[in-house]
């Protein structure tokens, strides 16, 4: 076999073949200082210290970007993890109801959502964006398992809308069937109107059982 027919052969076997310069430069990295305390700084390393679920409910009042509506969809972002909501067409009202799951790591990161248009061709439109801090939802969780039982529909933290939050109204974190649920409207930035309403669920991470053969030590 000649050289380049066993060249051939290789790309065909790995189209995408790592250059050499690039594999030394990968390991180089992996033990600077800077790459590993970026890395850290991502989140992957973080212990998870609960689930935050968020439900997009719907929108209010959104831009339109098309010709007298919209297409919209959300964009939502906890750290590094990001998830979307799906196209609702021709609608500045739209109701998503669409529940995206994340996972909430130390240093517990601001949630960031943006609101787009769906386009066919040509790239979408922005219609906005905002941002929550869900550190007082994890602090009013924390809270409820130090103080133990509540009622139904307690409120166990209230969150008032200032210059530093998007909050649109004033926001509830409540005991809600044995969630505690923070009811959030949004008010978008960058754009004329456009509101968001949130529904965030924070969950405890569920407890590992011990492997069946594990045995305490006494
Ligand atoms: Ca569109």
């Amino acid at each position: 076999m000649s050289s380049s027919t066993l060249r051939l052969e290789m790309t065909l076997k790995n189209p995408n073949p790592i250059p050499q310069r690039n594999k030394g430069k990968r390991k180089e990295c992996r033990s600077n200082p800077l790459f590993i305390l970026n890395y850290l700084k991502s989140g992957y390393m973080g212990e998870p210290i609960g689930i935050l679920k968020v439900i997009v409910v719907r929108g209010k009042k959104l831009v339109i970007r098309d010709f007298k509506t919209s297409d919209p969809y959300v964009i939502v972002k906890l750290g590094n993890q990001t998830a979307k909501t799906k196209v609702i067409n021709s609608c500045l009202n739209p109701v998503w109801n669409e529940e995206l799951t994340f996972s909430i790591v130390e240093p517990v990161e601001v949630l960031k959502l943006s609101v787009f248009d769906k386009d066919r061709f040509k790239a979408d439109d922005e219609m906005g964006d905002a941002e929550v801090n869900i550190q007082p939802l994890v602090k009013a969780a924390r809270l409820k398992e130090i103080l133990g039982v509540a009622n139904e529909g307690t409120i166990l933290r209230k969150v008032i809308p200032d210059t530093d939050n998007c909050l649109a109204s004033e926001s509830c974190i409540s005991w809600v069937k044995g969630e505690v649920v923070q009811d959030v409207w949004l008010r978008l930035s960058q754009v004329e109107s456009g509101d968001i309403q949130l529904k965030l669920k924070f969950l405890n991470v569920p407890a590992i059982p011990p492997p069946s053969n594990f045995k305490p030590l006494t």
